[in-house]
This record gives structure tokens, sequence and C-alpha cells, in this order.
């Protein structure tokens, strides 16, 4: 899988590739990820990226020509099976577990990072083929967003995550439930226990115990995720 991201500030991107379950993925050759500056794609002598908003009001809007630059010298010219263009705003699609397996099934996605105020409104409309959210907070921009997004695709191609078991029994991948609660060793430490259940060795009170636990947190925490399945 190949991933690129178009982004004004390229060393914020860079930095959370270079660690951890995806760095691995990349120096596996299982996941491939460029990190382009907006910036390159101007043509003007001081690679403005942004204008005013026609109609008036504040802050600057990304301009269209660069981020249409950008995609174009990125997607091959006969590229086999198109690649998604994804569009990172605030009025996006909210990124859902359900939203990175479809992503995950890609073999090139291009994310373009948000900014500012906002992006030229063709972008999304003649560009992208979708546009997301990670949430319902204000950030200041899709860069963030952009590796949320790479982290999450990234841990559903085959063989990024070392343990197949422990993709298919996360939150969300198991059934639709919270994680219930997990304890290492020491058995008590600071005076505070482990449920005895857990040393018990009986592998169905184990599973039940675990099961019950899933269930009265996302009642607590989650009751939207009982009440959709
Ligand atoms: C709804 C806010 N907009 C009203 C004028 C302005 C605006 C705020 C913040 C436009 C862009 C941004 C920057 N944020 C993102 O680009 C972004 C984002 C986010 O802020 N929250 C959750 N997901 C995302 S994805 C991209």
């Amino acid at each position: 899988m190949r991933i690129d991201i178009v982004t004004i500030f390229p060393a914020m991107v860079r930095g959370p590739l270079s660690e951890g379950i995806v760095a691995r993925a990349i120096a596996k050759g299982l996941l491939d990820v460029g990190v382009h500056d907006l910036r390159d794609f101007t043509t003007d002598r001081h690679r403005v990226v942004d204008d005013m908003p026609f109609g008036g009001g504040p802050g600057m809007v990304l301009k269209p020509e660069p981020l249409f630059a950008a995609v174009e010298a990125i997607v091959g010219p006969g590229e086999a099976g198109r690649p998604a263009i994804v569009l990172t705003s605030p009025d996006g699609e909210r990124l859902t577990h359900g939203v990175a397996k479809r992503l995950a099934a890609r073999d090139h996605i291009v994310i373009l990072c948000g900014r500012y105020e906002g992006v030229d409104e063709r972008v999304r409309e003649h560009l992208a083929t979708e546009t997301i959210s990670i949430g319902d907070y204000v950030l200041s921009g899709g860069e963030l967003p952009a590796l949320v997004i790479v982290d999450a695709v990234a841990r559903l191609v085959p063989g990024v995550v070392g343990d197949e078991a422990s993709v298919s029994g996360d939150t969300f991948a198991r059934d639709g439930l919270l994680d219930f609660p997990q304890y290492t060793r020491p058995a008590e430490f600071r005076g505070f226990g482990v449920p005895p259940v857990l040393l018990s060795g009986h592998h169905a009170e184990i599973e039940r115990w675990r099961r019950a636990q899933a269930l009265e947190r996302t009642r607590r925490h989650r009751p939207d995720l009982l009440r959709d399945s």
C-alpha cells in the first residue's frame, strides 16, 4: 500500500512516521509513505498557497491550483485502480473503524491536509474522492488527522501488526464492545490487587468475566455502541 500526504508542514508529519508500528511497516516494505510540501507545487516567486475568501470574512483559504498540481504529480498518468483522494476537514465524514477498513482495501491513498479557515470548495468537489474528519473538536489543521488516518489504516494492512489476533480482538473490531480491563504482574502493587478470577486459571470463567466487563464499560461510556448494533 502507498500513502501520500500533501501538507504545508511536512516536518510535522515526518516525525511521527519515523516511530512505532508505522515506521516498522515502512521498513518491512508493507507500506510506503510519501510526504509532500504543498509549496513545492506553487508557481509564483513567493510560493503562496492561500488567499482571501471571495465574499469576505476572516482568515485565509487554501488555493486550488497547488493542490490539483500536487495530486496530478503524485498520481501516475495511467495508475491502475484510481487512488482514494482524501481531504481532511472538520466537516467531513467521521473516521470510524469502518472507514479505516474501506481505505485499507485501497492500493494508494493521497491525503490532502486542510488548514486555515478552509480549502477552496472546488478541491472537495472535483479533486477529493472523500472528505474525512477525526472527530468533533477543532484542530489547527489536517496534519494530525492525516497521521491518525495513516495509523488506523496501516494496522489493518496484513502483516503490519505482528499478532493478527490483536487486530481482530481490538475494540470495535471484536464485536463492537469496548475492551475489558487488562492486568499484568505484580499481582499486588502498592496494596492494589488484581481480580482473583484472572489468577484462577479457569478459562471459561475468565472469558465470562471479560465479556461482562466489556459490556458494562460499553453501557457506561458508550451506550451508543449498544444501540447501534
Ligand atoms: C468548523 C470550523 N471552521 C469554521 C470556520 C473553521 C476551521 C477550523 C479548523 C477550518 C479548519 C480547521 C482545521 N481543522 C482541520 O483541518 C481538520 C480537523 C479538525 O479540526 N477536527 C477534526 N478533524 C479534522 S480533519 C481536518
